[in-house]
Order: C-alpha cells, then structure tokens, then sequence
C-alpha cells in the first residue's frame, strides 16, 4: 500500500474482511472539495482495498502498485463527504465508458434493512465516475449530480477523487444523517493498462453489487457514528487535534 495515502493516526479496515465501516461525523471542522486534503487530517477510519479484493476480468493483478485503494467518509447531515485514492501504476482512459477508463462505480442505498435481490430495487443508486468522464448517474430514483473533484496525479501514480455527495441524490429530500443511521454502500475501482485496455479487473467492497450483474443484496453497511472529528468522549481525537496543530 502506498505510505502516502493512509493517514498517519488511520485505523484501517480491510475491505477483504469487513461488512462495515464507521463513518464519524464532521463536527465542526470545515470541509472543502478541493483535492486538499489537511480537512482529512483527523478521519482516520480507513477502508483499505487491496488484491485480496481483486476481481479479474481479462486483465492481470501484479501488485498494490497496479492497482490498490484507500476509501474514508464523513458525514454531516446533509449529506456525505468522501475521500478515495486510487494506486494504479499507468492511467489508461481510452474507452467510452468510466468503467473502461480507470473509473469508479458506486452503490449506495438509504433505505433501512435488507435489501432485495434483483436490480432495479427502487431504492439503489447506481454512480459511474472517472477522471476522463465526469460524473454519471446511472440509475435510482433520486439520482443527481455530486460536488466532485478528481485528478491523476502522475508523481504519485495515484488516482485522487474528494466529493460531496448532498443527501437528495441519494434519499428523499429532507432526509438529515445523523448517528445510528446505515447505508448499504459499494464501490469499485476499475484498472485499465497498457496491454490491457479496458474493463480488465477491479478491486472494491461488495464488488458484485456492480459487476458480475448487479446484486444490491451484496451491498455492505456504512455505520454513521454518533463521534464526530474533533470531539470525542474519551478525548482520543481531541489528543489527535492537538497534536497535530501547527
Ligand atoms: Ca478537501
Ligand atoms: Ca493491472
Ligand atoms: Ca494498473
Ligand atoms: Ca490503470
């Protein structure tokens, strides 16, 4: 995994192991899209996806260097802010689709309880995405457009998206987030490579939500803590704020 892309503090959860992942609340720390991501610096739930998580479709995994990822995600009532960066050796974006250009797809699902097999369920929302491609809603009832910002940063080999996702397109309007809460959630990250253009494999959480058919019964939890950055009850943050201030 790439030293640069989990915090220093980062509690991490295998998306290999996990059907869950705890999403603090930003409290009162501002939180901007802008690829910057100092406003990241107390989130240190990390939802790592590695080759563990790998799914080939006619291309190869040869390492984490070819393709490997860190998720993080913060909500306010309003809606949820979110930070991926994708490790992959060669950007490819020469298809038609994000899912054939180094793109992301995503599942994500308001509505409580267990979900139904079969796919359209009237309450998943289905949301492709690439640096080449924008951003495309693909299906759902309350389907819209997000804040987001993305970028190939060759330096690095790292693929870097921050958004903002604003509760109304993905939930009836006038929903709040707040702590307690569950979404059902998936993603994948698509790796196209020189030789190997295309759809030619992913690495993700709950993957078959979106590939291999789509199965929102496979989606995972997204657990909304009543923690939000900054404040904590035992003070472990709060130490980790001043610690970390300049
Ligand atoms: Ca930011
Ligand atoms: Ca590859
Ligand atoms: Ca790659
Ligand atoms: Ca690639």
């Amino acid at each position: 995994m790439a030293v640069g892309s989990i915090p220093a503090l980062a509690v991490e959860h295998d998306a290999a192991d996990v059907g869950s992942y705890p999403v603090v609340g930003r409290g009162p720390i501002e939180m901007d899209i802008d690829l910057e991501f100092d406003d990241w610096r107390l989130a240190n739930e990390v939802l790592v996806m590695g080759g563990d998580t790998w799914e080939p479709l006619g291309g190869t995994w040869d390492d984490e260097d070819d393709l490997s990822g860190t998720l993080q995600i913060v909500w306010e009532p309003e809606g949820l802010f979110l930070k991926l960066i994708v490790t992959d050796d060669e950007f490819v974006a020469e298809g038609g689709n994000p899912w054939e250009n180094d793109g992301i797809q995503m599942a994500i699902d308001a509505s409580a309880g267990e979900l139904p097999a079969g796919f359209p369920n009237g309450t998943t929302h289905l949301y492709n995405f690439g640096i080449a491609d924008g951003w495309q809603p693909e299906a759902g009832d309350f389907q819209g457009d997000a804040e987001i910002m993305m970028e190939r940063d060759d330096a690095a080999t790292e693929n870097q998206f921050e958004w903002y996702m604003p509760v109304e397109i993905f939930a009836d309007k006038g929903t709040e987030l707040g702590g307690g809460m569950e979404i059902a959630f998936a993603i994948i990250a698509n790796d196209s490579d020189p030789g190997a253009e295309g759809q030619t494999g992913w690495i993700g959480w709950g993957n078959q939500t979106i590939v291999f058919g789509k199965n929102p019964e496979e989606m995972q939890t997204l657990e909304l803590q009543d923690q939000v950055l900054a404040v904590d009850a035992v003070g472990k943050l709060a130490t980790a704020w001043g610690a970390l201030r300049r």
